[in-house]
């Protein structure tokens, strides 16, 4: 069956700045396409501060908001959507807590990262944000409307 887009799940998943400085933009999107998700979108961005401010904008009363602002603008960062069915628990799953010295091994910041304020990936919390997120970092006609070509699961 055709699954109307508006029905699907995405998440937006972001690699920070130091992600790419690092080069690990190749390994971090390796783990949600091997996962069996699906990239409806992506780009490379260097994000202006009011779209910065904007994303964050729950966290605007934190002491650390000006120094999260200026991490998040201060080299190009890699934009995604992702879809599939659970992707944004899952993303959350496989990106591990926000301070990666508690994340588990195994999962991205686990892996990959020490720091709260270098943690590397970030990826929407709840499927309303996905979508917010999604419609604030891409612009009409950036998504790709494909399906997988393996057959489908049987439910
Ligand atoms: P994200 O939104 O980036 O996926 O991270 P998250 O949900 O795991 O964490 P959240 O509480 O929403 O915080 C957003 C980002 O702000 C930075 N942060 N710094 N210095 C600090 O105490 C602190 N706390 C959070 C991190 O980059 C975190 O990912």
């Amino acid at each position: 069956r055709i699954v109307a887009s508006s029905e699907v799940e995405r998440s937006y998943i972001m690699i920070k700045p130091d992600g790419v400085q690092r080069g690990l933009v190749g390994e971090i999107i390796s783990r949600f396409e091997k996962k069996g998700f699906l990239l409806k979108g992506l780009k490379l961005f260097q994000c202006p501060k009011d779209l910065a401010q904007e994303h964050y904008k729950d966290l605007k009363d934190k002491p650390f908001f000006p120094k999260l602002i200026d991490y998040i603008t201060s080299g190009p960062v890699v934009c995604m959507a992702w879809e599939g069915a659970g992707v944004v628990a899952s993303a959350r799953k496989l990106i591990g807590a926000t301070n990666p010295l508690q994340a588990e091994p195994g999962t991205i910041r686990g892996d990959l990262a020490v720091q709260t304020g270098r943690n590397v990936v970030h990826g929407s919390d709840s499927p309303d944000n996905g979508k917010r997120e999604i419609e604030l970092w891409f612009k009409e006609g950036e998504l790709c409307q494909w399906e997988s070509v393996q057959a489908p699961w049987l439910i």
